[in-house]
């Protein structure tokens, strides 16, 4: 298998092409192995890219631990990058289709540079049963309690779920903790995605990730739509604003015309190579 290694804002992913998107079903086995950082290449999540009858490319992802999400937002800033530049497609704006319905990416070009993305990650879920959250009443009054704690989470949907939990300081927050026992609380039939959240300003805002299927990351991109979607349903934030992630920033803007969320940010190739795809038992000694 060809790959190519990328990140966006450190959420890092291998990227591969195939024929179709069947094809790119055969590779979800291998997810696991690839993206573990001793046995494997190392990565967040692995990501199958191609070309589609109906749409500029097709893009499949399966997370770390080998499930198959609907959405990547990251994910797609760097297939965006990948297409225009390994030459799949021949404009910077393509349409790609993913589990969670076709989103439309955009390359901007500086200088005749890739600098970064910006998508059209479309209209955020905010109905509980499509989120989807158990249970009835207000998404951003969501009761959650574990153990150690209690909150009052907002739940998004950007294709794929969001929990998203205000709190006054998010480096006192022990996310690898809380965000396991938060992805697989009963209220979220098909885990979550979970994220606190620090308001700096009504423009600024600092997010901190627990991904369904991938634990800590540098960053996420759904996540922040998600996160800039849940504050200003909370009153908390204007809709344009800079997410602050441990990776770098992110700009999100939900408009007011379209209902669309919009995201820029960075996509950035780091190497390439390729592996032989074999049948690898990562975890048992002989
Ligand atoms: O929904 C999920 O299971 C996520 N782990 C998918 C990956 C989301 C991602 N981090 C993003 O940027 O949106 C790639």
């Amino acid at each position: 298998m060809d790959f190519v290694k990328m990140h966006g804002a450190g959420n890092d992913f291998i990227i591969t092409r195939v024929a179709s998107w069947e094809e790119a079903g055969t590779f979800q086995v291998y997810a696991e192995w690839l993206c573990d950082r001793n046995f494997g290449i190392g990565g967040d999540g692995l990501i199958v890219t191609g070309p589609d009858p109906d749409f500029d490319i097709f893009m499949r992802i399966f997370n770390s631990d080998g499930s198959e999400p609907e959405m990547c937002g990251n994910g797609i800033r760097c297939v965006a990058r990948y297409a225009y530049e390994h030459g799949l497609v021949g404009s910077t704006r393509l349409a790609v289709r993913a589990l969670a319905g076709p989103r439309y990416p955009e390359v901007i070009i500086e200088n005749g540079q890739a600098v970064r993305v910006k998508v059209d990650m479309g209209e955020p879920i905010l109905q509980r049963e499509l989120i989807p959250v158990a249970g009835q009443g207000d998404i951003t009054r969501v009761q959650l309690d574990i153990p150690q704690a209690a909150f009052a989470a907002t739940a998004v949907s950007m294709g794929n779920p969001h929990c998203i939990i205000f709190v006054d300081d998010v480096d006192a927050v022990p996310v690898a903790e809380w965000g396991p026992l938060l992805e697989h609380h009963t209220m979220f039939p098909a885990r979550t995605n979970v994220e606190f959240v620090e308001i700096v300003n009504p423009s600024e805002m600092i997010m901190r990730v627990w991904e369904r299927g991938a634990g800590v990351t540098l960053a996420c991109g759904t996540g922040a739509c998600a996160t800039l979607v849940a504050a200003v349903l909370n009153g908390k934030s204007q809709r344009r604003g800079i997410i602050h992630l441990l990776g770098g920033d992110l700009l999100i803007e939900w408009n007011e015309t379209d209902n669309h969320v919009y995201m820029t940010g960075p996509a950035q190739e780091v190497f390439s190579g390729q592996v032989e795809l074999v049948q690898h038992s990562v975890y048992s000694c002989p």
